[in-house]
């Protein structure tokens, strides 16, 4: 279990005046450091509460507060809200789409139980609320070609499934209630720093890796599977700039938000520009059938329109980026 929980992340931003509380239970996974950082550096190391149930290691220690919380816990949730003055909270919390096939129980508990403690936490103290969703929010039955804000949404792993119960029930919470919820629709998250973990997405991470240190990487996927993805650094802008954005010019409550999309053998062809001896193979498992029903392409024109998002890395600037990093961490 404690594995599993690792890759819950939330968050808690407090908005008044120029201070900001950020709080973050599992705050460890893949967003959650990069997030704290740009977070910190715009409101102060003190007023970013980073927390998880796992003890972390000295560089979280030393980068500011630190707090055990967790997700399941209500009351605990409760808890810090109010002992923190918070009004803002940013949460990731989810078991992703491969391990979520996995462990059924704990991705119901975290996935769905979570949520729905996150929104009602919310809903009591009037915070502003902003959980993720995913382009696994779609299924086979979408048209998969250009998928827009409002379509078929039928999928078939438990993490989308609970991700479109999260869009509704915070779509519901804010007609019936007010609450102020928000919701980004993210592709693949690309990074090298911190590791996805668990996810359908998570070759695109690994071959970097591989490219750098034995130039063999074995995708798990068809050469031809394109899927859409982004760059880390685009996706925590897309999460503070629509948190910043003035609620009068939402026009809808979830967005998809886009950057770029690639198929692994697309990826690989980029990466040897940069590795030329990275050498793939293919041999798909079962998160083939979860790729073949998501998105080939998203269209994110209402975030485009609505709050100014737009996108800085495409595939070679991102390829040469992740390289780059990794190089410089090796060294
Ligand atoms: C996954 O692959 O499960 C995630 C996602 C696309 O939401 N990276």
């Amino acid at each position: 279990l404690g594995v599993h929980r690792r890759f819950l992340s939330l968050y808690y931003f407090a908005s008044y005046e120029i201070v900001a509380n950020v709080y973050f239970p599992g705050a460890l996974g893949q967003l959650g450091r990069g997030l704290a950082k740009i977070l910190r550096a715009k409101f102060g190391s003190d007023n970013v509460i980073m927390s998880d149930i796992v003890k972390p290691d000295l560089d979280i220690m030393r980068s500011g507060p630190y707090l055990y919380a967790d997700i399941l816990d209500r009351e605990g949730l409760h808890n810090i809200v109010v002992t923190h003055r918070i009004d803002w909270l940013i949460h990731f919390s989810a078991l992703l789409s491969a391990i979520g096939e996995q462990n059924l129980r704990l991705a119901m508990k975290v996935n769905i139980e979570g949520v729905h403690n996150i929104l009602e936490v919310s809903r009591t103290h009037k915070l502003r609320v902003f959980i993720p969703s995913t382009i696994g929010a779609f299924g086979p039955t979408t048209p998969l070609e250009n998928v827009q804000d409002f379509t078929i949404q039928r999928p078939r792993t438990i993490y989308g499934v609970a991700k479109v119960h999260t869009e509704l029930l915070g779509e519901y919470y804010h007609e019936r209630y007010g609450l102020d919820f928000r919701c980004l629709r993210f592709p693949g998250v690309i990074s090298y720093e911190t590791a996805p973990g668990g996810g359908t997405t998570d070759y695109a991470v690994q071959i970097f890796h591989d490219a750098l240190k034995t130039g063999n990487h074995d995708c798990y996927l068809k050469p031809d599977t394109m899927l859409p993805m982004m760059y880390i650094d685009d996706c925590l802008r897309s999460l503070t700039e629509m948190m910043e954005t003035d609620e009068a010019n939402l026009r809808q409550r979830t967005y998809n938000v886009a950057a770029m999309s690639f198929t692994p053998h697309q990826l690989a062809n980029m990466v040897r520009k940069f590795v030329p001896q990275l050498r793939i193979t293919y041999n798909p498992d079962s998160r083939q059938q979860i790729a073949d029903g998501w998105p080939k392409m998203f269209d994110d024109s209402n975030a485009r329109r609505d709050w100014g998002w737009s996108h800085d890395y495409d595939l070679e600037k991102m390829c040469s980026t992740v390289i780059d990093g990794i190089r410089r961490l090796q060294q």
